[in-house]
Protein backbone atom coordinates (compact mmCIF):
# COMPACT_ATOMS: atom_id res chain seq x y z
CA UNK A 1 0.00 0.00 0.00
CA UNK A 2 1.12 3.64 -0.61
CA UNK A 3 -0.19 6.61 1.16
CA UNK A 4 0.22 9.98 0.21
CA UNK A 5 -0.42 13.08 1.64
CA UNK A 6 -2.05 15.64 -0.85
CA UNK A 7 -2.11 20.07 -0.08
CA UNK A 8 -1.76 22.28 -2.38
CA UNK A 9 -2.57 26.46 -2.50
CA UNK A 10 -0.73 27.02 0.98
CA UNK A 11 -0.30 30.19 -0.70
CA UNK A 12 2.50 30.80 2.38
CA UNK A 13 3.47 34.47 2.32
CA UNK A 14 0.05 36.02 1.69
CA UNK A 15 0.17 39.42 2.91
CA UNK A 16 -3.06 40.05 3.95
CA UNK A 17 -3.12 43.47 2.74
CA UNK A 18 -6.44 44.59 4.30
CA UNK A 19 -6.39 43.99 7.51
CA UNK A 20 -4.83 45.61 10.50
CA UNK A 21 -1.13 44.89 11.30
CA UNK A 22 -1.13 42.73 14.54
CA UNK A 23 -3.99 40.61 12.86
CA UNK A 24 -2.09 40.22 9.56
CA UNK A 25 0.80 38.96 11.31
CA UNK A 26 -1.12 36.64 12.83
CA UNK A 27 -2.58 35.47 9.35
CA UNK A 28 0.34 34.57 8.03
CA UNK A 29 1.73 32.85 11.35
CA UNK A 30 -1.29 31.10 11.39
CA UNK A 31 -0.30 29.85 7.58
CA UNK A 32 3.05 28.62 8.11
CA UNK A 33 1.86 26.83 11.21
CA UNK A 34 -0.94 25.11 9.21
CA UNK A 35 1.55 24.45 6.67
CA UNK A 36 3.33 22.84 9.84
CA UNK A 37 0.91 20.69 10.93
CA UNK A 38 0.81 19.49 7.70
CA UNK A 39 3.83 18.08 7.55
CA UNK A 40 4.31 17.27 11.34
CA UNK A 41 1.22 14.60 10.39
CA UNK A 42 3.45 13.68 7.36
CA UNK A 43 5.97 12.97 10.04
CA UNK A 44 3.91 10.90 12.58
CA UNK A 45 1.97 9.10 9.72
CA UNK A 46 3.16 6.01 7.75
CA UNK A 47 2.83 8.55 4.91
CA UNK A 48 5.08 8.06 2.03
CA UNK A 49 5.28 10.90 0.63
CA UNK A 50 3.66 14.55 0.07
CA UNK A 51 2.52 15.93 -2.70
CA UNK A 52 2.07 19.85 -2.89
CA UNK A 53 -0.09 20.99 -6.31
CA UNK A 54 1.22 24.39 -7.09
CA UNK A 55 0.68 28.11 -5.30
CA UNK A 56 2.64 26.82 -2.32
CA UNK A 57 3.91 30.65 -2.69
CA UNK A 58 1.45 33.48 -2.95
CA UNK A 59 4.30 35.37 -4.68
CA UNK A 60 8.16 35.60 -5.34
CA UNK A 61 8.61 37.70 -2.21
CA UNK A 62 9.79 35.58 0.25
CA UNK A 63 11.85 36.42 3.64
CA UNK A 64 15.02 35.34 4.85
CA UNK A 65 13.03 33.90 7.86
CA UNK A 66 10.45 31.90 5.70
CA UNK A 67 12.59 30.73 3.27
CA UNK A 68 14.94 28.89 6.05
CA UNK A 69 11.53 27.91 8.27
CA UNK A 70 10.49 25.64 4.64
CA UNK A 71 13.43 24.26 3.95
CA UNK A 72 14.16 23.00 7.79
CA UNK A 73 10.67 21.53 7.04
CA UNK A 74 11.11 20.06 3.88
CA UNK A 75 14.54 18.66 5.27
CA UNK A 76 12.60 17.19 8.41
CA UNK A 77 10.45 15.20 5.91
CA UNK A 78 13.19 13.97 3.54
CA UNK A 79 15.23 12.93 6.41
CA UNK A 80 12.52 11.01 7.69
CA UNK A 81 13.01 9.35 3.68
CA UNK A 82 9.23 10.77 2.66
CA UNK A 83 9.11 12.01 -0.77
CA UNK A 84 8.04 15.13 -1.58
CA UNK A 85 6.23 15.84 -4.92
CA UNK A 86 6.32 19.90 -5.64
CA UNK A 87 4.48 20.85 -8.80
CA UNK A 88 4.37 24.51 -9.18
CA UNK A 89 1.32 26.98 -9.90
CA UNK A 90 0.53 30.27 -11.34
CA UNK A 91 1.44 31.90 -8.27
CA UNK A 92 4.90 30.16 -8.12
CA UNK A 93 5.71 29.70 -11.51
CA UNK A 94 9.74 28.07 -12.59
CA UNK A 95 12.01 30.02 -10.14
CA UNK A 96 9.57 31.62 -7.25
CA UNK A 97 11.23 29.65 -4.53
CA UNK A 98 14.92 29.27 -6.08
CA UNK A 99 16.16 27.82 -2.32
CA UNK A 100 14.54 24.73 -2.97
CA UNK A 101 17.18 24.43 -5.75
CA UNK A 102 19.55 23.29 -3.12
CA UNK A 103 17.13 19.91 -2.44
CA UNK A 104 18.12 19.01 -6.10
CA UNK A 105 20.25 16.47 -5.58
CA UNK A 106 18.28 14.83 -2.42
CA UNK A 107 16.57 11.39 -3.70
CA UNK A 108 13.35 12.19 -2.23
CA UNK A 109 12.68 15.29 -3.52
CA UNK A 110 10.65 15.39 -6.90
CA UNK A 111 10.48 18.95 -8.53
CA UNK A 112 7.87 19.63 -11.75
CA UNK A 113 9.17 23.08 -11.86
CA UNK A 114 8.17 24.10 -15.77
CA UNK A 115 6.32 23.43 -18.30
CA UNK A 116 7.92 19.93 -19.24
CA UNK A 117 6.10 16.88 -18.91
CA UNK A 118 7.94 15.21 -15.60
CA UNK A 119 7.50 11.06 -15.71
CA UNK A 120 9.63 9.39 -13.07
CA UNK A 121 9.17 6.50 -11.28
CA UNK A 122 9.92 5.99 -7.62
CA UNK A 123 10.34 2.66 -5.47
CA UNK A 124 8.59 3.11 -2.41
CA UNK A 125 9.77 1.47 0.84
CA UNK A 126 6.71 -1.25 0.62
CA UNK A 127 9.17 -2.27 -2.24
CA UNK A 128 6.18 -0.92 -4.73
CA UNK A 129 7.06 1.59 -7.93
CA UNK A 130 5.26 4.47 -7.75
CA UNK A 131 4.73 6.17 -11.38
CA UNK A 132 4.42 10.25 -10.87
CA UNK A 133 3.67 12.47 -14.10
CA UNK A 134 3.46 16.20 -13.53
CA UNK A 135 4.65 19.55 -15.11
CA UNK A 136 4.38 23.27 -13.47
CA UNK A 137 3.74 26.61 -14.42
CA UNK A 138 7.26 27.95 -16.75
CA UNK A 139 5.19 31.29 -16.48
CA UNK A 140 2.25 32.90 -13.87
CA UNK A 141 -0.40 32.83 -17.01
CA UNK A 142 0.03 29.35 -18.46
CA UNK A 143 -3.01 28.57 -20.32
CA UNK A 144 -1.98 25.62 -22.25
CA UNK A 145 -3.48 22.48 -20.96
CA UNK A 146 -0.46 20.55 -20.46
CA UNK A 147 -2.49 17.56 -19.07
CA UNK A 148 -3.46 15.99 -22.07
CA UNK A 149 0.10 15.54 -23.38
CA UNK A 150 0.79 13.48 -20.25
CA UNK A 151 1.27 9.33 -21.15
CA UNK A 152 -1.37 7.24 -20.40
CA UNK A 153 -0.82 4.53 -17.75
CA UNK A 154 0.04 1.10 -19.63
CA UNK A 155 1.46 -0.94 -16.70
CA UNK A 156 0.71 -2.43 -13.40
CA UNK A 157 2.31 0.03 -11.29
CA UNK A 158 0.66 2.55 -9.24
CA UNK A 159 0.44 5.91 -11.34
CA UNK A 160 -0.38 9.43 -9.75
CA UNK A 161 -0.89 12.45 -11.50
CA UNK A 162 0.04 16.00 -10.31
CA UNK A 163 -1.44 19.43 -11.89
CA UNK A 164 -2.45 22.96 -10.76
CA UNK A 165 -5.30 23.10 -13.31
CA UNK A 166 -8.60 24.25 -13.83
CA UNK A 167 -11.04 21.98 -14.21
CA UNK A 168 -14.01 23.89 -15.74
CA UNK A 169 -17.22 21.94 -13.74
CA UNK A 170 -15.27 22.04 -10.42
CA UNK A 171 -16.96 24.13 -7.88
CA UNK A 172 -15.23 27.22 -7.58
CA UNK A 173 -16.65 30.72 -5.44
CA UNK A 174 -17.26 32.72 -8.22
CA UNK A 175 -15.25 32.92 -11.67
CA UNK A 176 -11.95 31.35 -10.71
CA UNK A 177 -9.14 32.35 -13.75
CA UNK A 178 -8.72 29.46 -15.69
CA UNK A 179 -4.79 28.23 -16.03
CA UNK A 180 -4.04 25.03 -17.88
CA UNK A 181 -7.71 24.16 -17.99
CA UNK A 182 -8.48 20.63 -18.54
CA UNK A 183 -11.50 18.20 -18.59
CA UNK A 184 -12.60 15.65 -15.92
CA UNK A 185 -13.09 13.17 -19.05
CA UNK A 186 -9.43 14.15 -20.18
CA UNK A 187 -8.05 13.50 -16.84
CA UNK A 188 -10.10 10.25 -16.30
CA UNK A 189 -8.75 9.08 -19.47
CA UNK A 190 -4.88 8.96 -18.23
CA UNK A 191 -6.42 6.01 -16.15
CA UNK A 192 -4.49 7.17 -13.37
CA UNK A 193 -4.58 5.09 -9.59
CA UNK A 194 -4.95 9.02 -8.38
CA UNK A 195 -4.74 12.42 -10.08
CA UNK A 196 -3.79 15.55 -7.37
CA UNK A 197 -4.92 18.88 -8.56
CA UNK A 198 -4.60 22.22 -7.19
CA UNK A 199 -5.85 25.87 -7.97
CA UNK A 200 -9.35 25.73 -6.72
CA UNK A 201 -9.29 26.08 -3.01
CA UNK A 202 -12.55 24.14 -2.53
CA UNK A 203 -11.49 20.97 -1.10
CA UNK A 204 -13.30 18.10 -3.73
CA UNK A 205 -13.09 14.97 -4.60
CA UNK A 206 -14.43 15.18 -8.82
CA UNK A 207 -14.44 11.65 -9.41
CA UNK A 208 -13.04 8.55 -7.46
CA UNK A 209 -9.60 9.08 -7.93
CA UNK A 210 -9.61 12.40 -9.08
CA UNK A 211 -9.23 15.49 -6.75
CA UNK A 212 -8.45 19.11 -5.26
CA UNK A 213 -7.03 19.06 -2.11
CA UNK A 214 -7.91 22.95 -1.29
CA UNK A 215 -6.02 25.27 0.42
CA UNK A 216 -4.37 24.59 3.99
CA UNK A 217 -6.09 27.92 5.65
CA UNK A 218 -8.63 30.41 4.40
CA UNK A 219 -7.47 33.64 3.09
CA UNK A 220 -10.38 35.60 2.84
CA UNK A 221 -14.37 34.87 4.13
CA UNK A 222 -15.14 33.55 1.07
CA UNK A 223 -13.19 30.02 2.08
CA UNK A 224 -14.36 29.94 5.55
CA UNK A 225 -14.92 26.25 7.40
CA UNK A 226 -12.09 23.74 8.21
CA UNK A 227 -9.51 23.61 5.44
CA UNK A 228 -6.92 20.98 5.06
CA UNK A 229 -5.49 18.16 2.96
CA UNK A 230 -6.25 14.34 1.64
CA UNK A 231 -4.81 11.12 2.96
CA UNK A 232 -4.26 8.99 0.13
CA UNK A 233 -3.94 5.43 0.47
CA UNK A 234 -3.75 3.18 -2.74
CA UNK A 235 -3.49 -0.37 -2.69
CA UNK A 236 -3.63 -2.54 -5.55
CA UNK A 237 -6.79 -1.40 -7.68
CA UNK A 238 -8.25 0.22 -4.46
CA UNK A 239 -8.50 3.98 -3.52
CA UNK A 240 -9.01 5.01 0.19
CA UNK A 241 -9.41 8.81 0.59
CA UNK A 242 -9.79 10.74 3.98
CA UNK A 243 -10.40 14.44 4.48
CA UNK A 244 -7.83 16.14 6.85
CA UNK A 245 -7.72 19.38 8.83
CA UNK A 246 -4.59 21.08 8.91
CA UNK A 247 -5.73 25.04 9.09
CA UNK A 248 -4.68 27.09 12.14
CA UNK A 249 -6.87 29.88 11.93
CA UNK A 250 -10.23 29.14 10.01
CA UNK A 251 -12.35 32.14 8.69
CA UNK A 252 -16.43 31.84 8.89
CA UNK A 253 -19.29 34.08 8.03
CA UNK A 254 -22.62 34.73 9.46
CA UNK A 255 -25.84 36.15 8.88
CA UNK A 256 -27.73 38.53 11.62
CA UNK A 257 -30.98 39.88 10.81
CA UNK A 258 -31.88 43.05 12.76
CA UNK A 259 -35.28 44.38 13.34
CA UNK A 260 -36.91 46.67 15.72
CA UNK A 261 -36.37 44.93 18.89
CA UNK A 262 -32.57 46.20 18.05
CA UNK A 263 -33.20 49.59 19.66
CA UNK A 264 -29.80 50.43 21.34
CA UNK A 265 -26.28 49.71 20.22
CA UNK A 266 -25.49 47.95 24.43
CA UNK A 267 -28.61 45.85 23.54
CA UNK A 268 -27.50 44.74 19.78
CA UNK A 269 -23.29 44.24 21.48
CA UNK A 270 -24.97 41.62 23.79
CA UNK A 271 -27.18 39.94 21.43
CA UNK A 272 -24.55 40.31 18.86
CA UNK A 273 -22.07 38.23 21.58
CA UNK A 274 -24.34 35.30 22.24
CA UNK A 275 -25.14 35.00 18.68
CA UNK A 276 -22.12 34.90 17.59
CA UNK A 277 -20.86 32.55 20.67
CA UNK A 278 -23.58 30.03 19.59
CA UNK A 279 -22.51 29.93 16.11
CA UNK A 280 -18.62 29.03 16.81
CA UNK A 281 -19.43 26.76 19.69
CA UNK A 282 -18.84 23.91 17.98
CA UNK A 283 -15.72 25.43 15.75
CA UNK A 284 -13.61 26.52 18.40
CA UNK A 285 -13.36 22.96 19.88
CA UNK A 286 -11.13 22.44 16.42
CA UNK A 287 -9.79 25.35 15.27
CA UNK A 288 -7.02 27.50 17.26
CA UNK A 289 -8.09 30.77 16.14
CA UNK A 290 -11.05 32.70 14.22
CA UNK A 291 -11.86 35.08 11.94
CA UNK A 292 -15.25 36.07 12.01
CA UNK A 293 -17.60 38.11 9.71
CA UNK A 294 -21.12 39.55 11.10
CA UNK A 295 -23.02 39.92 7.81
CA UNK A 296 -26.54 42.75 9.16
CA UNK A 297 -29.36 42.88 7.29
CA UNK A 298 -32.76 43.96 8.06
CA UNK A 299 -34.72 47.49 9.01
CA UNK A 300 -33.54 48.73 12.83
CA UNK A 301 -33.81 52.22 14.16
CA UNK A 302 -29.61 51.59 14.78
CA UNK A 303 -29.47 52.08 10.83
CA UNK A 304 -27.81 55.19 11.42
CA UNK A 305 -25.59 55.02 14.27
CA UNK A 306 -24.37 51.83 12.83
CA UNK A 307 -23.44 53.71 9.72
CA UNK A 308 -20.78 55.70 11.72
CA UNK A 309 -17.37 53.66 11.20
CA UNK A 310 -16.36 54.35 15.16
CA UNK A 311 -19.58 52.62 16.26
CA UNK A 312 -18.66 49.98 14.34
CA UNK A 313 -15.14 49.35 15.22
CA UNK A 314 -15.68 49.86 18.37
CA UNK A 315 -18.50 46.65 18.08
CA UNK A 316 -16.46 44.65 16.41
CA UNK A 317 -13.64 45.18 19.31
CA UNK A 318 -15.62 44.48 21.52
CA UNK A 319 -17.09 41.24 20.23
CA UNK A 320 -13.71 40.47 19.27
CA UNK A 321 -13.01 40.70 23.06
CA UNK A 322 -15.65 39.03 24.55
CA UNK A 323 -16.07 35.75 22.31
CA UNK A 324 -12.24 35.49 21.91
CA UNK A 325 -11.59 35.77 18.21
CA UNK A 326 -8.27 36.73 16.45
CA UNK A 327 -10.84 39.76 14.90
CA UNK A 328 -14.18 40.48 14.01
CA UNK A 329 -15.47 42.52 10.95
CA UNK A 330 -19.27 43.58 10.72
CA UNK A 331 -20.59 44.22 7.45
CA UNK A 332 -23.61 46.05 6.59
CA UNK A 333 -25.18 44.02 4.02
CA UNK A 334 -28.43 46.12 3.63
CA UNK A 335 -29.30 47.75 6.58
CA UNK A 336 -31.94 50.39 6.27
CA UNK A 337 -34.29 52.30 8.72
CA UNK A 338 -37.29 51.37 10.46
CA UNK A 339 -40.18 52.83 8.39
CA UNK A 340 -43.59 52.59 8.08
CA UNK A 341 -43.73 51.99 4.40
CA UNK A 342 -47.61 51.48 3.77
CA UNK A 343 -47.60 54.73 4.72
CA UNK A 344 -45.06 56.21 2.73
CA UNK A 345 -46.93 54.48 -0.52
CA UNK A 346 -50.38 55.79 0.70
CA UNK A 347 -49.47 59.56 0.89
CA UNK A 348 -49.51 61.68 -2.15
CA UNK A 349 -46.09 62.86 -2.68
CA UNK A 350 -42.84 63.03 -4.95
CA UNK A 351 -41.26 60.20 -3.11
CA UNK A 352 -44.12 57.79 -3.42
CA UNK A 353 -44.52 58.51 -6.93
CA UNK A 354 -40.73 58.12 -7.35
CA UNK A 355 -41.36 54.45 -5.27
CA UNK A 356 -44.05 53.04 -7.38
CA UNK A 357 -41.91 53.67 -10.74
CA UNK A 358 -39.10 51.90 -8.89
CA UNK A 359 -41.25 49.50 -7.40
CA UNK A 360 -43.37 48.79 -11.18
CA UNK A 361 -40.45 49.47 -13.53
CA UNK A 362 -42.11 47.19 -15.96
CA UNK A 363 -45.02 49.19 -16.47
CA UNK A 364 -42.86 51.57 -17.91
CA UNK A 365 -41.43 50.37 -21.27
CA UNK A 366 -39.95 53.66 -23.14
CA UNK A 367 -38.09 53.83 -19.77
CA UNK A 368 -36.28 50.97 -19.49
CA UNK A 369 -35.42 51.21 -22.93
CA UNK A 370 -33.84 54.52 -22.01
CA UNK A 371 -32.04 53.59 -18.97
CA UNK A 372 -30.70 50.32 -20.62
CA UNK A 373 -29.28 52.23 -23.51
CA UNK A 374 -27.15 53.92 -21.27
CA UNK A 375 -23.00 53.39 -21.31
CA UNK A 376 -23.22 51.50 -18.01
CA UNK A 377 -25.14 48.99 -19.81
CA UNK A 378 -22.57 48.29 -22.36
CA UNK A 379 -21.58 44.71 -23.10
CA UNK A 380 -23.24 43.59 -20.23
CA UNK A 381 -25.30 40.58 -21.61
CA UNK A 382 -28.03 40.45 -17.84
CA UNK A 383 -28.41 44.19 -18.24
CA UNK A 384 -32.12 43.46 -16.69
CA UNK A 385 -31.02 42.12 -13.87
CA UNK A 386 -28.26 44.91 -13.05
CA UNK A 387 -30.83 47.32 -13.67
CA UNK A 388 -33.28 45.36 -11.00
CA UNK A 389 -30.10 45.45 -9.02
CA UNK A 390 -29.71 49.28 -9.56
CA UNK A 391 -33.45 49.61 -8.48
CA UNK A 392 -33.35 47.86 -5.18
CA UNK A 393 -30.56 50.52 -3.62
CA UNK A 394 -32.36 53.56 -5.71
CA UNK A 395 -35.32 53.02 -3.46
CA UNK A 396 -33.21 53.01 -0.35
CA UNK A 397 -31.56 56.00 -1.85
CA UNK A 398 -35.13 57.91 -2.40
CA UNK A 399 -35.89 57.26 0.87
CA UNK A 400 -33.16 58.87 2.66
CA UNK A 401 -33.23 61.58 0.33
CA UNK A 402 -36.72 62.73 1.52
CA UNK A 403 -37.64 61.08 4.19
CA UNK A 404 -33.89 62.02 6.30
CA UNK A 405 -33.40 65.07 4.01
CA UNK A 406 -29.80 63.80 2.92
MN1 LIG B 1 -3.65 28.89 -8.54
Amino acid sequence: MIRLLHISDIHLNTGFASKERVVREQLKEGLMKSFENAIHYALGEAVDGVIIAGDFLDNGKVSYKMEQDILNLMEQLLKAEKHVFYATGNHDPMNTLQILNRLETNPYFHCFEDDDIKHICVEMKSGEWLEVVGCGHKSKNEKRNLIREFPRKNNDNLWIGIGHASVPSALSVGAKEQYMAVSLSEIESLKYDYFALGHIHIQQRLSERVAYSGNIQGLNYKEIGHKGGYLIKLDGDRIEMESLCFNEVQWEAFDFELDESHETLSQLESELTTFVSEQIADIKKSANQLVVRVNLEGRSSLAHSLREVENTLYLEACLKRIVGLLNVDIKLMSVNSLLDMEMILSEKTVLSEALSVTRHVEAHEDLINRLLALPIYNGRDNKKEVLQKILETAEEELIDCFVRGK
